[in-house]
């Protein structure tokens, strides 16, 4: 009904979905918006994946580059992968259909640090962006734009896309207004200033995305909800990893090396995470605050009971429990909550300046503490690297965590060497596992590997950890990073063949 497109003169560009999606062609590049299952255009990628098939039924070709915050829903990335619909897609998937594609080798995916992507775009690094479906809450006059429950690259998609479809989705708040800050400021090199945020509830944009009116070729409306990201209690391994996390903070505070109030938060997404969050309601920090890139059911959680005072990210990431109480109480939310573009949710500048604690997760760690987030069995790709390395790199203090094995106790996340690196042994400090933890800060590489394989080995794989590593030690060439380079990776092969390490 056009309720929401409160600039009249756009209201001749709405449009069905089917519509808008025959605007879309083959070979372009398509910049939707999207992060971990928030703010994602509905309808328009189901159209265009009807297309497809259509299009492939005629015997024609027709795929696009799909470019994205991070990972959508099933009615995108799931929908146009199904149609094999997708040429390129990036910058981090997490969606099956997808991850079955990639690995088959029918899809290519660039998987990069999601604080690169605005500025490979800008810098014209990844070709032309040739349409932007971006979902908001409603489209203001002059071009401007509220945005819906997650920024994501939508600012550079925006800018950069010759044409522009909107999907004002009626199911988003309308009170999500004011919650955003879109800063405007950044540049390429050599033009570049200090980004002008140190506290992650600092201000420094409009509470607007905009946009030039003349590039919207389409309005669709939609009313339905984001992805439900199903919450589950943490199970005990996660507690039991929540517990040598918050033990070690309580620790650090101790030895004076962190404020009681510790410092800004930042965790990915998943069981682990949410019990960390949970562990910290019963802690004994006070006034936490947050700079992440999602924020789930247990941040919203800490910040309803007061113990987290405030939270930076660039998604809402929910069950639908939960945000069922973020739309109750959005008024107070709104003064707790702000939601950034993620080149600055995500910003190493901002992440060094704040002294954020990263929290991520890992599929396999070597005893050395290199960490392998993205890999299995150093060939096929499980999701992405996504923001973990924009903060690990950066952060004052990065924790990577994982239980210790994995399917089944068949797979040891403690491995001699990972069968694929995405932190290097430079940017890991803690390693977590339930048996325990390592902090590997001032510790040389053989110091390292005593400790890992002691604190975070399962005691099923261990002896053969430290067997391994005594033997390295006698027959490596080099006594800095002992490995037998005949036998590193033996434990993923032994695995491909056997189905156990
Ligand atoms: O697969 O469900 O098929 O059994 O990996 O593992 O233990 O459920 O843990 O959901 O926290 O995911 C690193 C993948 C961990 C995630 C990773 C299998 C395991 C299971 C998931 P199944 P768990 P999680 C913020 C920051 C990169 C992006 C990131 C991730 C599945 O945290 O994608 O950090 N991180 N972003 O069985 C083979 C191993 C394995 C293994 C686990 N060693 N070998 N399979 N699995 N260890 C978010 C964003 O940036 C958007």
């Amino acid at each position: 009904d056009g309720a929401r497109v409160l600039d009249p003169s756009l209201r001749n560009r709405i449009m069905s979905a089917d519509e808008a999606a025959a605007l879309i062609l083959s070979g372009t590049n398509v910049g939707m918006s999207g992060f971990t299952g928030a703010g994602y255009p509905k309808e328009i990628p189901l159209a265009l994946a009807r297309h497809i098939v259509a299009a492939h039924e005629r015997g024609e070709a027709f795929k696009i580059g799909v470019w994205t915050g991070a990972s959508t829903a099933p009615e995108l990335d799931g929908a146009l992968a199904k149609v094999d619909g997708v040429e390129m897609r990036l910058p981090y998937q997490s969606d099956p259909t997808c991850r079955q594609r990639i690995n088959a080798g029918e899809m290519d995916y660039l998987d990069i640090h999601l604080s690169h992507v605005g500025q490979f775009v800008w810098s014209g690094f990844l070709g032309q962006l040739d349409v932007a479906v971006i979902e908001v809450a409603a489209v203001l006059d002059g071009g401007r734009l509220i945005p819906s429950s997650s920024v994501g690259n939508n600012k550079t998609w925006l800018d950069q896309a010759d044409k522009i479809i909107l999907e004002v989705n009626h199911r988003q708040s309308l009170a999500l207004e004011g919650m955003h800050d879109i800063y405007y400021g950044t540049r390429l090199p050599p033009h570049r200033q200090p980004i002008p945020l140190t506290h992650p509830r600092d201000r420094i944009g409009i509470p607007y995305l905009t946009c030039d009116p003349n590039k919207i070729i389409a309005i669709v409306e939609t009313n339905k909800a984001d992805r439900n990201t199903t919450f589950t209690p943490p199970d005990e391994n996660s507690q039991l990893i929540a517990g040598h996390v918050i033990e070690f903070l309580q620790h650090e505070v101790k030895k004076g090396r962190l404020p009681n109030t510790l410092l800004p938060l930042q965790s990915g997404v998943g069981n682990v995470a949410n019990a960390v969050f949970m562990g910290l309601k019963d802690s004994p920090f006070e006034n936490l605050t947050a700079y992440t890139e999602v924020l789930q059911d247990g941040m919203l959680d800490l910040l309803a009971d007061g113990k987290l005072t405030f939270a930076s990210a660039t998604a809402l990431s929910l069950s639908h429990e939960a945000l069922a109480r973020f739309e109750a109480g959005i008024e107070e939310f709104r003064s707790k909550i702000v939601l950034r573009p993620q080149e600055i949710s995500n910003h190493p500048e901002i992440i060094r300046r704040l002294g954020i604690i990263a929290m991520n997760g890992l599929i396999e760690a070597d005893i050395y503490g290199n960490v392998n987030s993205t890999h299995v069995m150093g060939s096929s790709i499980m999701n992405g690297i996504g923001g973990s390395g924009d903060f690990a790199r950066n952060a004052y203090l990065s924790f990577f965590m994982s239980p210790s094995v994995a399917k089944g106790g068949t797979i040891s996340c403690i491995v001699p060497m990972v069968s694929h690196v995405d932190h290097t042994e430079h940017d890991v400090q803690v390693i977590v596992t339930e048996q325990g933890l390592a902090d590997l800060r001032g510790l040389a590489p053989r110091q390292r590997a005593r400790l890992i394989i002691e604190k975070c080995a399962h005691p099923h794989f261990r002896p053969a950890l430290e067997e391994y590593y005594q033997r390295a030690l006698k027959e490596a060439p080099g006594r800095h990073t002992p490995h037998i380079m005949d036998e590193a990776l033996s434990w993923h092969a032994r695995y491909l063949r056997h189905g156990s390490m």
